[in-house]
């Protein structure tokens, strides 16, 4: 039922923005959309967040990444988080950033200008800061 709820969520997204992991985009390059929902992230307050590729992921090229953020009970949080992703390969002790967050309204945002610059590991930190201040964060693995 809530993933129900949520699918019909994701889809009104979707339908709205216009950057739907189903369609191919401008170079007719079929997109990647099998992320969609595999990941229930969830931090120490309890707050979820669902990431899926709007694009990519690719290398050097931009890729976007697409989350809801919904709060222990699984609704949308209608009120925009300062919330930053930070991309990081542990291994290497490098990252890429900086990546440009923007709020769509009902708990959904969008990450764009994330440039995965070389194949490897790579954690996707989703952090979460009040008042300027560092409060906690999650990691997303990627394979690339
Ligand atoms: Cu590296």
């Amino acid at each position: 039922m809530k993933l129900v709820y949520l699918l019909s969520f994701m889809i009104f997204f979707l339908a709205s923005c216009g950057d739907s992991p189903f369609l191919e985009d401008e170079e007719g390059q079929e997109e990647q959309g099998t992320n969609l929902l595999s990941q229930q992230l969830s931090l120490n307050s309890g707050i979820q967040i669902s990431p899926y590729w709007a694009s990519g992921p690719t290398i050097a090229s931009e890729s976007k990444i697409s989350f809801l953020i919904l709060d222990k009970d699984s609704r949308p949080i209608n009120q925009q988080l300062d919330i930053r992703v930070k991309l990081w390969m542990p291994t290497m002790g490098h990252g890429s950033f900086p990546v440009t967050i923007k709020y769509h309204g009902l708990g959904l945002y969008q990450a764009t200008d994330v440039f995965f610059t070389m194949p490897g590991y790579w954690d996707i930190h989703f952090q979460i800061f009040e008042d300027g201040a560092f409060v906690e964060e999650l990691k997303w693995p990627l394979d690339l």
